[in-house]
């Protein structure tokens, strides 16, 4: 079984995290999603509108989505392809060369992200249609 693992905060799930997981999954058979914490989050200067148990169970819909595992370090990538015997390691390509310190440990691939949409971006969008 080809096992794939990505990570992320998944935030207001839209087409641009759809496009990563479905990707991803087609690589192989079992993706796993290491999801950013509510604690991770602050480490990487975002808050998430949606808490930790929120953003996991819209994922656990997600017909790509096999596992949800808790992301609460950077450091946390080379233990988890270890414990999961993860043969790929996905992210979208806004990270491309960021983790190939995993190299040695699992494939890596960067997919091109999908232009024009974010949760950032949802974010400014309703603010600006909210305040006219
Ligand atoms: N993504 C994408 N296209 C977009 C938006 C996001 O392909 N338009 C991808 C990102 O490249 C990432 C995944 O969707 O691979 C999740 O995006 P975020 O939730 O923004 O995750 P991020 O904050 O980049 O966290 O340790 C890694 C970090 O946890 C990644």
């Amino acid at each position: 079984m080809k096992v794939i693992i990505t990570y992320g905060t998944f935030d207001l799930i839209h087409t641009g995290h759809i496009n990563l997981l479905r990707r991803a999954k087609k690589l192989g058979d079992h993706l796993i999603v290491g999801l950013s914490t509510d604690q991770f989050n602050s480490l990487k200067g975002k808050k998430a509108y949606y808490s930790f148990e929120q953003r996991k169970s819209v994922l656990e819909a997600i017909r790509y989505v096999d596992e949800v595992i808790p992301e609460n370090t950077w450091e946390q990538k080379i233990q988890d392809v270890q414990k999961h015997n993860v043969d790929v390691f996905v992210m979208g390509d806004d990270w491309e060369g960021k983790f190939d310190f995993l190299q040695d440990h699992c494939e890596i691939v960067y997919l091109p992200r999908t232009v024009g949409i974010s949760t950032t971006k949802i974010k400014t969008d309703l603010n600006q249609a909210n305040n006219g």
